[in-house]
């Protein structure tokens, strides 16, 4: 289903999650996808790559097998290996759960993830994952545009960045007991790239909540960029002035740019990004330009040198 805001045909949030819903995140979350009529969707429409942006990329890939997008995760709280996360992130405890959103807004306040989402209309959106690794996933997340929950606080002139923050809790997260990366996990986002359409706070994939090992119970989808950009189980979100520092950015400064683009142009100094493979596919096949989503998001870099501001 394409649901836009601009579209009259649209249903109404009021309609979408009526009060007596609001009861916990995942019936909050099942309500939203049933209006969405996602779990009406047919297998074979389910295949079809629909972006829900106007003039967006038609992607005629199928989406990523769910059990692999579930299995195959960069989640470090966890574990290094791309299994840890699946197996060790029963300790996460994602409900209740609140995110703090602060720094350049008139309004700043804490909100339970339910209360973050609840006024708006949850978006499916299909969107590849591109790791800075060099593989790729297609997964139907479920969210809002970034852009809309943080007007509801207000930015005020001084927000010419937005930092984000996962939670810091080396009981919840072991892998915060190891030192492979500052944590707690730290991600940052030029404002105009935080408040274009394509970026997405994203609750779900596959027409159900997120799962642990994909950032539950909120996480960030910047689809244009490199996988790590898309930080899990935020806690904080603070609108700043100056350049956030972020965790691989700190960890590799020459390795981990802040804008961290996806671009097969500019190679990682330890392997040539200019082509990813697909999770669940033998071939690799070329990267695109940002990932894809050139036509929406290059005006945002006009006059940038993107190899110096990689
Ligand atoms: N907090 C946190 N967020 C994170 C990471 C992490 O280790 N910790 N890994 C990042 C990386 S490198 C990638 S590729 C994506 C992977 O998302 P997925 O496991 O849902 O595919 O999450 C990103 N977000
Ligand atoms: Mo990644």
């Amino acid at each position: 289903m394409i649901l836009r805001s601009d579209d009259p045909s649209a249903p109404k949030p009021s309609e979408i999650t009526p009060k007596a819903l609001y009861l916990d995140r995942r019936r909050f979350i099942a309500a939203g996808v049933a209006a969405l009529g996602l779990s009406a969707v047919p297998a074979k429409a389910a295949v079809v790559i629909r972006s829900t942006v106007p003039g967006g990329p038609a992607v005629a890939d199928k989406p990523t097998a769910r059990d692999s997008a579930t299995g195959y995760n960069n989640f470090y709280e966890f574990g290094t290996d791309k299994e840890d996360p699946q197996r060790n992130a029963h300790t996460l405890r994602p409900d209740p759960w609140s995110v703090r959103v602060e720094g350049a807004v008139a309004k700043p306040g804490a909100l339970a993830v339910e209360d973050l989402i609840r006024p708006h209309v949850l978006e499916e959106r299909v969107y590849r994952l591109r790791c800075v690794e060099g593989w790729s996933m297609v997964i139907p997340w479920i969210g809002v545009p970034l852009r809309d929950v943080l007007a509801r606080f207000e930015p005020t002139l001084g927000a010419k960045f937005v930092a984000f923050e996962t939670l810091l809790d080396p009981e919840r997260m072991p892998g915060q007991r190891r030192s492979v990366l500052e944590w707690p996990y730290r991600e940052g986002l030029r404002i105009d790239e935080a408040m274009h359409p394509l970026t997405l706070l994203a609750v779900g994939m596959y027409g159900e909540v997120l799962p642990n090992q994909n950032g539950a119970p909120v996480r960030l989808v910047v689809p244009w960029k490199y996988g790590f950009k898309s930080i899990k189980s935020i806690v904080r979100i603070s609108l700043v002035e100056a350049q956030p520092p972020t965790s691989w950015g700190r960890s590799a400064p020459g390795e981990y740019g802040f804008y961290s683009n996806v671009n097969p142009t500019v190679d990682h100094p330890r392997w040539s990004q200019a082509k990813e493979r697909p999770i669940g596919s033998f071939l690799r096949r070329d990267t695109l330009m940002f990932n894809g989503y050139a036509d929406q998001v290059a005006g945002l870099y006009a006059g940038m040198d993107l190899r110096k501001d990689f």
